[in-house]
């Protein structure tokens, strides 16, 4: 695949299904707990998935482009354990040389204007049990600051409230608060698209840490950045404010300062809901969407963890890999809710530096709650192995860092209003290193030039079937020996 055919999600669902990456539900489904049920089935697989036939809407639902890195890395034609160093790299591309958006005039995304706007027809799912209501939170928002105009972008939730109302969770801290205070001081209006159906380098621009994309940048060129060429952005009918050019949808919307109506409760990245409460009223001017749009959704969970996840892994790894030496490689826990726990990897030179890399981790990356440093024989994906460097390496006493009272994430539960407290472990060995702590190991070998044969009892032959339907992941020696030797750079997740 081109490197620009990921701008444009339409290409990627058929790529995806020529890969044999794409599962297309055919049932009618019921947008209403039902698709998301069924989507939970296939998350964390190597496939996404298509639902064709969604109730009450003429329009198909698509989900799971993001809830495994081994899928992501395929389509992005990267190698799964260096994809955070990917991104880090577009993203250091774009700091460096930023390729501003290319304004156009017309693009798939205004093919139809919905002639008066009606949420009500499109397929927004709901999600969980509990979820208030339908929502959206695949959508890139593109808003600009009231006072210098810069563009942001960033991805938040939104509830269908009505037929043109939603409202939004702004988590404390963002730039689309910081323009929403800006345009209450000048007592104007915050105008703002929501784009539904992008590719992973306009969702990654969107994903991208206020650490990594600040407030005076337009981190729409992180997009430019990943596509190899600018972004095409349309003129909006309603403001200033821009729509992607070959977004599946487009909503032209507006915020007015204090207005406020219920949001949530809503199932939540972390496992836990997200509580009710009063947050800002959007209303939708306009929807525009191609003649054949799908609709995108994400599941809160996988999918996000290897999104805002993988960015913040991404600029974690090169604050730290500039700031402290020896930094191999970064990586964010899936037991850690995808961004609260990162598992670093140190080449040590010096005694001291698993400590600095604890504290510069943390201000990488606001939302972290956990940082544990290894050495570089230690496997960062594998739990397991985390747990043998926690359990025989680290001394309680001298290893262990705790910050009282400060800012973290506001859906953590251990961080009511945003406070709280935060723990580092240095698990590395003591340096200089003494024998005692070498780790056994058996000689390198390949099973290539090996015979051999594995007897397996009917049962497992049935339960492999089923369970390996990809002809790359059979069982056989030279598979095994591949995985083998790629242990270090990543198990699949
Ligand atoms: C699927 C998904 C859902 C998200 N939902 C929200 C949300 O509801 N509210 C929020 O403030 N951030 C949310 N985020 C995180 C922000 O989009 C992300 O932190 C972004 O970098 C913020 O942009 P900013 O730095 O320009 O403020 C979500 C991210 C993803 C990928
Ligand atoms: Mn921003």
């Amino acid at each position: 695949m081109t490197v620009n055919r990921i701008s444009d999600l339409g290409s990627i669902i058929s790529d995806l299904d020529g890969m044999g990456r794409l599962v297309r539900v055919h049932s009618l489904v019921d947008p209403i707990h039902d698709l998301a049920g069924i989507a939970t089935k296939f998350e964390g697989g190597p496939r996404a998935v298509l639902f064709e036939n969604v109730k009450g809407s003429e329009h198909p639902v698509f989900t799971g482009l993001y809830w495994s890195r081994e899928l992501l890395a395929k389509l992005l034609g990267q190698n799964e354990a260096l994809l955070s160093q990917y991104v880090s790299d577009r993203i250091q591309e774009w700091q460096a040389a930023p390729v501003s958006p290319r304004p156009v005039t017309n693009g798939p995304v205004r093919e139809v204007t919905q002639k008066q706007v009606d949420l009500t027809r499109l397929p927004i799912p709901t999600h969980a049990a509990d979820d208030g209501g339908p929502y959206f939170d695949a959508g890139v928002v593109i808003a600009k600051d009231p006072e210098t105009g810069v563009r942001n972008a960033s991805i938040q939730r939104f509830m269908v409230v009505d037929e043109n109302t939603l409202t939004i969770n702004i988590d404390a801290g963002r730039h689309l608060e910081l323009y929403l205070e800006k345009a209450a001081a000048r007592k104007t209006t915050l105008p703002l698209t929501i784009n539904v159906g992008v590719g992973p380098g306009l969702h990654f621009a969107a994903a991208a840490p206020a650490e990594a994309a600040p407030a005076d940048t337009d981190e729409l060129g992180i997009a430019s950045a990943f596509h190899g060429e600018p972004l095409e952005l349309l003129p909006g009918d309603r403001s200033h404010v821009e729509m992607v050019a070959n977004a599946m949808y487009a909503f032209e919307c507006e915020i007015i300062p204090g207005e406020l109506d219920n949001e949530g409760p809503f199932a939540e990245v972390t496992g836990y809901y997200a509580q009710r409460a009063p947050r800002p009223v959007v209303h939708v001017r306009a929807i525009h969407h191609r003649n054949s749009p799908i609709f995108q959704t994400i599941i809160s969970g996988q999918e996000v963890f290897n999104s805002v996840g993988l960015l913040g892994e991404a600029n974690v790894l090169s604050l730290l890999q500039r700031q402290v030496p020896g930094i191999t490689d970064v990586y964010f826990s899936h037991g850690g809710c995808g961004f609260y726990h990162a598992v670093v990897q140190i080449t040590q030179h010096r005694a001291g530096w698993g400590k600095q890399a604890i504290m510069a981790a943390f201000a990488a990356f606001p939302p972290l709650k956990m940082v544990t440093i290894v050495d570089d024989d230690v496997n960062i994906r594998d739990p397991a192995d985390v747990e043998w460097a926690m359990s025989t390496r680290l001394d309680p006493n001298a290893g262990v860092v705790t910050i009282e009272n400060v800012f973290g994430h506001g859906l953590n539960p251990s961080f009511p209003n945003y406070f709280g407290t935060k723990i580092g472990f240095d698990a590395t060995r003591p340096f200089p290193f003494s024998n005692e702590y070498d780790r056994a190991k058996m000689k390198e070998m390949s099973l290539n030039d090996i015979e051999y044969t594995i007897s397996e009892s009917p049962s497992h032959q049935a339960a492999d079937n089923i369970s390996s339907s990809d002809p790359g992941d059979r069982v056989n020696g030279e598979m095994r020996d591949d995985n083998k030797t790629g242990a270090f750079n990543g198990a699949a997740m």
